[in-house]
């Protein structure tokens, strides 16, 4: 008999209700839940590669060790006692581990609740994650402004009457630092409430077209933007209103003083933004309906990606729009992280290039590859790499191939031989995804309204796998053991995560919240985050002097010539996710989608036509790929996809069903970073273009 199970999907920042039907071990079908409190029925193309992944033929679904380049299936214990004897041998000689977590770990609390363990275990304080190529300038603003790295307005699209979206595409990432399922059907409620989504990014994107109205601005040139826009609502709106008044604290006054040096029409012409909309944008935010301005990816993996982030903030308080119904608020989940783990982190750390930042532990990910190359008795010997696929997703890739190695050992886990972990020792593959549970542990605090929803698994766990946690939670028990330290108790993740709910303010318990399938709605986002601050003095600090230092950077930035190059900028598909879904049937139909999008003018200039190969080159190396032209993308700007790239020279990978493709991570840059977050600069990287000649035989 069929039977239908409400889950959450696990893929994006989404967490979309879903309705899985089966039949035994058999995927009939899976739609959106129109029943989902939040996600309200919708689901995008992703949710059916749930059937793809926990069906394919290509995962691993027991351990595997290198012998003589080939992979050798092994059993669990042997896996274990073999990783932790090595990893105690290195140690002894005083090798360093090191950890790398990418991005499904955020989507899988069981890994979020047991990951400490196997730190504590291997001895690692700090960690290289993919959250220093993503989201790290966030916490940065977070923990100096609101007193917590993970206190986070979001917008309150449902009230909102004006949107302005810099550097993000939710129409294809479905949101992303903002939980927001159902994000078009959201946007076409706002515009039939009279509401306008503005949307500003060097690409006509999925988002632009919803949108009354889309500007192009050059990469990596927001900050100016930021400043005239906050310029122009100061001018005005000089004095906050009441609420936000009694919030922010005296830094505030620095405020106006620090960008009245900018003049409007530098800004204006550094970043392509005429001055026109400039104002009308400011006039928008600063009249009396809620309105707010948000910016993603394109605006965080930049050079001044923390001073973005922070002008971003000081626009919504300087309009009036924080802690507003319809402007921006913070979340207040079931599960409060916010309450129960510490304010995070804002320090400093030496590496091998010198003093860098160190947020919540976070060591930044484009100093990983030189701490594995570097000579002396600092250098990474033993290496644990966590969901996660550096060599694709981290700057430089074919330095991160050479680096990875070097190492004596590597583990991965994955449940693919990907571009990265093929250079492993030893994978450790979990589970399928429908026989593990799942909580949106970091993305109920940053939804669009307040909700629980818990998932149990689907299928039983087939003999002899494992869940992540599990796998994660021996294996640091087997390290304790031949180190010779105590053995903990493992506290199972859902004890873990019932624990937290009920000392979370609102004191849910877990069997309250499995008891709603659908989820449970605990109503709109609320203006309180006067309650929710943890600042000393429980105010806002509006401007903390690293910030008001960064601007002084940035003025001399914007003395300086721009490059004549054509700059590179990546970009999101809804039928892919990262470099992960590769492997999936139902997503891999239609055309290639790894292509160079060229506006028609730069592709003129270069001889080049549609479907021609180029050859792109920046500074680190150079890439050939096909040529897509399109006026979708601003001129002097190219675009490209990341997550591709999976065929690496003379490696067999289990994700290799896909047209021929090339990485946009062999071309960004390491050397680039944000100098108050150390985040990556993953946008634009300064590229040459031209045509591949193709090759006459000789006769
Ligand atoms: N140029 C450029 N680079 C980028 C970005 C960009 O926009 N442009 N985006 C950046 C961002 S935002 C991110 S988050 C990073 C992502 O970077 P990473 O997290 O390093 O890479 P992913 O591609 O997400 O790879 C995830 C890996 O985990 C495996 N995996 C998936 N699910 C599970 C699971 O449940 N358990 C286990 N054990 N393994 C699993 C997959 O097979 C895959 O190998 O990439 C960054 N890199
Ligand atoms: N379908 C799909 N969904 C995903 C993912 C995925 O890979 N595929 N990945 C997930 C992850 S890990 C994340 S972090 C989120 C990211 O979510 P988003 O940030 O919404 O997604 P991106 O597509 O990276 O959007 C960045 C936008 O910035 C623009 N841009 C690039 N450079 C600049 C610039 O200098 N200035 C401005 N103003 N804009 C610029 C790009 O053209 C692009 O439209 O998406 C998540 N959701
Ligand atoms: S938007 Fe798509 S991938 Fe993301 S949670 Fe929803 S269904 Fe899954
Ligand atoms: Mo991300």
């Amino acid at each position: 008999m069929p039977t239908v199970h409400a889950r959450t999907c696990h893929i994006c920042e989404a967490n979309c209700g879903v309705l899985i039907e089966v039949e035994g071990r058999e995927i009939l079908s899976i739609k959106g839940n129109p029943d989902h409190v939040l996600s309200r029925g919708h689901i995008c193309p992703k949710a059916t590669a749930i059937a793809d992944l926990q069906d394919d033929p290509d995962r691993l679904h027991k351990p595997v060790k290198k012998v003589d380049g080939k992979w050798q299936e092994i059993g669990w214990e042997q896996a274990f006692a073999e990783i932790a004897s090595k990893l105690t041998n290195i140690k002894g000689q005083g090798g360093k581990p090191a950890m790398y977590l990418g991005n499904p770990s955020a989507h899988d609390y069981g890994i979020t609740t047991q990951v400490g363990q196997l730190r504590r275990a291997i001895g690692l304080k700090n960690l290289y994650s993919a959250s220093t190529l993503d989201q790290i300038p966030h916490h940065v603003v977070q923990y100096h402004m609101y007193g917590h790295v993970s206190l986070c307005p979001v917008p309150d699209i449902d009230r909102s009457q004006y949107l302005v979206i810099v550097g993000g595409n939710p129409a294809a990432s479905n949101g992303s630092i903002w939980t927001v399922p159902d994000f078009k059907k959201r946007v076409k409620e706002m515009q039939a409430r009279d509401g306008k989504l503005m949307v500003i990014d060097p690409r006509r994107t999925e988002t632009a077209k919803l949108a009354d109205e889309h500007h192009f601005v050059k990469p990596g040139t927001d900050t100016a933007l930021f400043i005239a826009i906050l310029k122009a609502v100061l001018d005005r709106k000089p004095d906050l209103n009441e609420q936000l008044n009694m919030l922010v604290d005296d830094s505030w006054s620095n405020v106006a003083p620090a960008i009245s040096g900018f003049d409007m029409a530098s800004l204006s012409a550094h970043c392509g933004v005429s001055e026109d909309v400039i104002e009308d944008i400011a006039a928008n935010l600063s009249d009396n309906k809620p309105g707010a301005i948000y910016g993603r990816m394109g605006v965080s993996v930049t050079e001044f990606g923390t001073l973005n982030q922070w002008l971003i903030q000081a626009i919504n308080i300087a309009s009036g729009n924080l802690n507003r119904e319809g402007g921006t608020l913070v979340p207040e989940p079931a599960l409060d992280t916010i309450n129960i783990v510490g304010r995070g982190s804002v320090e400093k750390i030496d590496t091998a290039r010198g003093e860098m930042p160190n947020i919540m532990g976070e060591l930044p990910t484009i100093t990983f590859a030189e701490e594995m190359l570097r000579e002396d008795d600092e250098r990474i010997r033993a290496l644990f790499v966590m969901t996660g696929n550096p060599v694709l997703s981290a700057p430089d890739g074919a330095r991160m191939d050479r680096a990875l190695e070097t190492l004596d050992l590597m583990v991965s886990f994955d449940m693919y031989v990907t571009a990265t972990s093929c250079h492993a020792d030893y994978i450790l593959p979990p589970c399928g995804p429908l026989e593990k549970d799942h909580y949106p542990f970091f993305f109920g605090p940053l939804a669009v309204r307040n909700y629980a929803s818990y998932s149990p698994a689907i299928f039983d766990m087939p003999e002899g796998e494992k869940a992540d946690w599990e796998i994660i939670a021996e294996l640091a028990r087997a390290i304790f053991a031949a180190s010779g330290q105590d053995i903990p108790n493992i506290r199972e993740p859902r004890d873990v995560l019932d624990n937290m709910l009920q000392s979370s303010p609102r004191g849910m318990t877990l069997a309250e919240i499995e008891a709603e399938p659908n989820g449970v709605d605990l109503g709109p986002l609320m203006p309180h985050l006067e309650d929710r601050l943890l600042t000393d003095d429980k105010k806002i600090q509006a401007a903390h002097p690293d910030f008001l230092d960064e601007l002084k950077r940035f003025a001399v930035s914007l003395t300086e010539r721009q490059p004549d190059a054509l700059s590179l900028i990546g970009r999101r598909h809804v039928r892919q996710n990262n470099s992960w879904l590769a492997n999936s049937k139902r997503l891999q139909k239609g055309p290639n989608r790894c292509t160079l999008m060229i506006n028609p003018s730069d592709a003129a200039e270069r001889g080049l036509s549609d479907g021609d190969m180029a050859t792109v080159e920046s500074r680190v190396n150079s890439v050939d790929i096909i040529v897509e032209i399109t006026d979708d993308v601003m001129a002097g700007v190219v675009s490209m996809p990341h997550g591709f790239g999976h065929r690496r020279d003379g490696v067999e990978l289990s994700v290799a069903r896909e047209n021929p493709n090339v990485s946009i991570n062999d071309l960004t840059d390491p050397e680039l970073y944000d100098r108050l977050s150390g985040n990556a600069v993953l946008n634009a990287t300064p590229v040459t273009v031209v045509k591949v000649e193709e090759l006459v035989a000789a006769e």
